[in-house]
């Protein structure tokens, strides 16, 4: 069974075989993690990202993790809440199936996850943190994938995985 586990503090610094980025739709960078993601990967992160023309809402694609511990970098492009109605479960859940499996395709087994969507777009913290727990506890063992950190940047977000990971986290 793959370990899951809850990290506190910057997901850049992770020495993970692939970090998960928030990014939006463009890919070119932004605010929050993906500001923290491209300030530490460097300038060449950018370049990659245009090759690739964007990413769909609910979809992930893969780029060199450049100076960053971790060989990969995962931009996962979650949902804006907007009350719940608008597919964004189901949306929240695409995305980390897909950095599962762009696990399975680049033989990634440690990866760390940020809390996607939960801050500029607005996702309230547990329902999204039981989307995350639940597609990862379903889908690491066939992905490959041995260890999942999902990478807590506040007390309350880190607090909640612990709640919704259960006794032992
Ligand atoms: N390491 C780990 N987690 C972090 C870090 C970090 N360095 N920095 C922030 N967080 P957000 P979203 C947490 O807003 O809601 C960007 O502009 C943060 O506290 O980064 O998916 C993109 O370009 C929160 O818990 O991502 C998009 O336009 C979580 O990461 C938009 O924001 C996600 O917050 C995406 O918004």
């Amino acid at each position: 069974m793959a370990e899951l586990k809850v990290v506190r503090g910057d997901i850049a610094r992770l020495q993970v075989e692939a970090i998960v980025n928030a990014a939006n739709s463009s890919l070119l960078g932004g605010g929050g993690v993906d500001g923290a993601i491209h300030r530490a990967a460097g300038t060449e992160l950018v370049e990659a990202c245009r090759k690739l023309h964007g990413c769909k809402t609910g979809d992930a694609k893969a780029t060199p993790g450049f100076r960053l511990p971790a060989r990969w970098i995962f931009h996962a492009v979650g949902p804006v809440w907007n009350g719940g109605e608008r597919e964004e479960p189901e949306k929240l859940a695409s995305c980390y199936r897909r950095c599962l499996e762009l696990a399975r395709e680049k033989g990634v087994k440690t990866m760390a996850f940020p809390a996607v969507s939960t801050g500029i777009y607005g996702y309230p913290k547990e329902p999204a943190a039981e989307i995350a727990v639940r597609v990862c506890r379903d889908l690491a063992d066939e992905c490959g994938v041995e260890r999942v950190e999902f990478c807590c940047f506040d007390e309350a977000t880190a607090a909640v995985y612990e709640r919704v990971l259960g006794p032992g986290s």
